[in-house]
């Protein structure tokens, strides 16, 4: 039986799960959940995750939400592609990096997400507040200039190899250019992403979430 994901394509939360099961070759089978039309508050959805929140993954009768979570639980599929590594020392690298996305990298990305495509492109309720960006330029700088430090020198985000780390952190890059993340001085961000968005998967993934493959350029 092939793993079903609960996921709305156009979030960036919907694309990390997507893309790491399509690197990984994992047979999957997509549930549209419309974030817009309120699908999420089902009852029939509320049964999977009662945060009423996407993505959740399905496989047989084991249910699980939280992306970076399901992330994990598909690399366990492949232990051989080296996502999670099972070294514990190189295995924590990624997953401290995991958990510094949920708590600083994807709510500083969710802030442009919000202003730019959210409000004026997704409800069409209005423009950009622009008092909200300078206080979401700050906090976004704050944590971009961690990232881009640390990718000094290194080609992936915990260092040669691809993991979960970059698809983690990468996920939010889908949008960069129209979210208009602050992302000038950020070479190193920009070199690193152009290396993981020319994965096949990635490129398939933005494909199948009807997202431009000029993302990648971002
Ligand atoms: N930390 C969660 C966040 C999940 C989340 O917030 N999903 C949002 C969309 S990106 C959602 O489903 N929102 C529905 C709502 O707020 O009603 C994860 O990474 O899976």
């Amino acid at each position: 039986m092939s793993i079903e994901l609960y996921v709305f394509p156009p979030s960036p939360r919907a694309f990390k799960v997507m893309a790491v099961a399509n690197h990984l070759g994992i047979d999957w089978t997509l549930h549209p959940v419309d974030l817009v039309k309120g699908e999420q508050k089902s009852p029939e959805f509320a049964a999977l995750n009662p945060n009423m929140r996407m993505p959740v993954l399905k496989d047989g009768d084991y249910v699980l939400w939280e992306s970076n979570a399901i992330g994990q639980y598909l690399a366990s599929k492949k232990p051989g592609s080296g996502l999670l590594p099972s070294d514990e020392r190189a295995r924590l690298d990624v997953t401290r990096w995991q958990f510094w996305d949920l708590a600083h990298w994807d709510p500083a990305c969710a802030t442009f997400i919000f202003e730019y495509v959210v409000k004026p492109v997704v409800l069409a309720s209005g423009e950009p507040d622009m008092v909200a960006i300078a206080r979401g330029t700050e906090a976004f700088c704050r944590v971009a200039d961690v990232l881009d430090g640390h990718l000094k020198g290194r080609k992936f985000v915990t260092g040669d190899t691809l993991t979960l780390a970059d698809f983690s952190l990468g996920s939010a890059m889908t949008l960069a250019e129209l979210a208009h993340y602050p992302l000038a001085p950020y070479g190193e961000i920009k070199r690193w992403y152009s290396t993981v968005s020319a994965l096949p998967a990635w490129q398939k993934t933005l494909a199948q979430c009807a997202r431009p493959a000029a993302a990648a350029a971002a």
